[in-house]
């Protein structure tokens, strides 16, 4: 029995790595054997891809470099880590995936999503995540919290107008595909937050267990 492929998702500082140990304890309390992992990364060779992206530079990252250069790092995490796991049956949980792309690449830096669509099938196949969790908050709430936690990367440096962009993007993919995504109030306490994300996941392991 295949795996399945869960994302989480979101803005700046929603709190994708406070909440992916959550995540990490629920699988393990269901016993169900797990990898976590991440984009941009997840392997060596796609780390140093992210080192390149994420880091502060005086040249200006063309779009175009800076949306192939994920599809790399994409390319190799999913030959080595992604597919392997979900071929062995293992559950795949993954800090930000294509979604991204959409949201950062597309809404954010105006590239066309028929291109990023395009990259994705030559890059995924069919392979899409089965569940994804997207944490939402305002914009100056993400951005506050991730410049109290660390120095800002490439990214961060980016005006508040791109990030409300990145976050119409993700609602808008939520909109879109509701089989999928489920939003999160992530404006919420971490308690509330982590209630809505148990909920999110009991539904959707019930679910897969149905049609097992
Ligand atoms: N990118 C990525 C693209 O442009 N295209 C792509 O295709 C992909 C895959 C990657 C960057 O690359 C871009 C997007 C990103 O800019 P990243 O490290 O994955 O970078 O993403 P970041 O958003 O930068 O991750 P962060 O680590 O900054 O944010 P998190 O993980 O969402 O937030 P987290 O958990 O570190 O929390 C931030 C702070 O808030 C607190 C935490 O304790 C922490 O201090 N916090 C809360 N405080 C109060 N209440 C809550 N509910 C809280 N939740 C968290």
């Amino acid at each position: 029995m295949r795996g399945k492929f869960i994302t989480i998702e979101g803005t700046e500082g929603v709190g994708k790595t406070t909440n992916i140990q959550y995540i990490q304890d629920w699988l393990q309390a269901k016993g169900l054997s797990f990898v976590a992992t991440r984009e941009p990364g997840g392997t060596p060779l796609a780390e140093q891809i992210r080192d390149l992206l994420l880091a502060p530079r005086e040249e200006l990252v063309c779009n175009t470099a800076e949306l192939l250069l994920m599809f790399a790092g994409r390319a190799q995490h999913l030959d080595q880590v992604i597919e392997p796991n979900l071929e062995q049956g293992l559950w795949v949980l993954c800090d930000r995936f294509t979604d991204a792309t959409y949201a950062y690449q597309g809404a954010g830096r105006n590239m066309s999503d028929n291109l990023i669509a395009e990259l994705e099938t030559i890059v995924q196949g069919d392979l899409r995540p089965d569940l994804t969790l997207i944490l939402d908050v305002p914009v100056e709430l993400g951005l506050k919290r991730a410049s109290d936690r660390s120095e800002p990367d490439r990214f961060e440096q980016e005006k508040t107008a791109f990030f409300q962009s990145v976050r119409n993007g993700y609602l808008r993919i939520a909109q879109q595909d509701p089989e999928r995504c489920v939003v999160i109030d992530a404006s919420q306490s971490l308690a509330s937050v982590q209630h809505d994300i148990q909920t999110a996941l009991e539904a959707f392991w019930l679910a897969s267990r149905d049609t097992e």
